[in-house]
């Protein structure tokens, strides 16, 4: 008699920012771990998996991950969307973490086994100014990192995306009652941003890979002109350059720059980004198995990507826990067409509620051997950390206007 699906439990801790973690445990034992953390948004995923998809798992068979995926996702009628994926997400990533530790590998293994050293990642360089950027450009340049993403203060403006007020970490959602308010002139941001990529390469050269990100924030004329403004400095990549509803967009601002796309991490399914990808519209796509369906989805997505030599460059900020952090590591390790993985810092409390056998060393992430995902999470310490609602903040232009965050 195969094994079965005898407990599905969602644990909800705040050890520093929100996590939401599906557990699964089978009748033999085995436990399987999922992140299902949206931020801003957490307890509504919290919620469709107490109430519409736990009750289904019981008594399912833990090996039919393709067959429980499909019913999860066919099943559903109202297919896709950040809370759907993020759900079934989970599940995905608990079935495939229970199916190794089965098996007795580490997950990479099942994947098609190791395809490379280890997996390089960027550290994110932020500061209020160019001087404070510079520091800490050196700063991970010092600690082995190959990769740096940059992001910067703007003159005149308030606080702006990715420059964090707590210099060890970063954490957008701070609004516990109602969302932060940021202003924003896009002008402003062209006109200076472009002069900090310039005093990185004057300070540190060209012999690492130099990343930004622009949030959503311009429009495809706006991009297109500013990809090809910033050529010069050879950017590994220039990320979320323009809204990515419209995928068509991208035509536009491909026709004129050669600066790397990066886009994806706001993506839930290959239907997102099928079009950005079969007409290589973009270079890199940032999907990341919390967010697009999974290990199987994400696995899906990037085998597709490589058919048009688009590569990986999966989304790992704070919001990612570290189950969702091990399972993008154990595919970076396993797929042909690994670009490069985000990794940003968690804190303390987290790593001690996520104990993980992920690491870094010479500026790459590997992921241990230990069977499965290699995570475990501490219930006990986790259920000392409440969740404490906290919104991603919003954006508004100066004169008012409602604008993208
Ligand atoms: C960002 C994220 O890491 C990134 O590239 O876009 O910090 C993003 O803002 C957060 O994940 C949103 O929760
Ligand atoms: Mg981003």
């Amino acid at each position: 008699m195969s094994d079965r699906i005898v407990d599905a439990k969602v644990i909800v801790t705040c050890p520093g920012r929100n996590f939401v973690t599906l557990k699964l445990t089978t009748a033999d034992g085995v436990t399987g771990l999922g992140d299902a953390t949206l931020n801003g948004r957490e307890l509504a995923v919290a919620t469709y998996l107490q109430e519409y998809v736990c009750p289904l798992l019981l008594g399912r068979d833990p090996a039919q991950i393709n067959d429980t995926w499909q019913y999860l996702y066919r099943g559903a009628y109202w297919r896709r969307g950040p809370v759907t994926m993020a759900s079934i997400a989970a599940v995905d990533m608990a079935l495939w973490d229970i199916k190794a530790k089965t098996a007795g590998m580490p997950l990479y293994q099942l994947l098609g086994g190791r395809a490379r050293d280890g997996v390089t990642v960027y550290g994110h360089a932020n500061g209020r100014d160019i001087p404070e950027v510079l520091d800490e450009v050196a700063a991970f340049l010092e600690r082995g990192y190959k990769a740096v993403r940059v992001q910067v203060g703007i003159p005149g403006l308030g606080a702006v995306y990715g420059v964090s007020k707590d210099r060890t970490f970063y954490e957008p959602a701070t609004g516990t009652d109602r969302p932060e308010e940021t202003r924003w002139s896009t002008e402003a941001y062209l006109h200076f941003v472009p002069q900090l990529f310039a005093a990185v390469r004057d300070r540190f050269g060209f012999d690492f890979h130099l990343l930004h990100d622009a949030h959503h924030r311009l429009t495809p004329t706006e991009a297109a002109k500013f990809g090809k403004r910033i050529e010069e400095y050879d950017l590994f990549w220039l990320e979320d350059p323009t809204p990515a509803e419209a995928q068509d967009a991208f035509r536009i601002i491909k026709q004129h720059t050669t600066t790397p796309i990066a886009v994806g991490e706001v993506f839930n399914t290959i239907w997102d980004c099928h079009q950005l990808i079969s007409e290589r519209l973009i270079d890199f796509i940032r999907v990341t198995p919390v967010h697009a369906g999974g290990v199987s989805h994400v696995k899906r997505i990037v085998e597709f990507a490589d058919l048009y030599g688009v590569r990986s460059g999966f989304h790992g900020a704070t919001d990612m826990s570290p189950v969702c952090m091990a399972a993008a590591i154990h595919l970076d390790m396993s797929i042909a067409n690994f670009g490069l993985q985000e990794y940003m810092h968690h804190t303390e409390e987290t790593n001690a509620v996520f104990r993980h056998a992920y690491y870094f060393a010479d500026g790459c992430l590997h992921p241990g051997d230990e069977p499965g995902l290699g995570v475990t999470l501490d219930e006990e310490l986790a259920a000392t950390f409440p969740y404490r609602r906290a919104y991603l903040p919003v954006n508004r232009l100066l004169d008012g206007t409602m604008f993208h965050w």
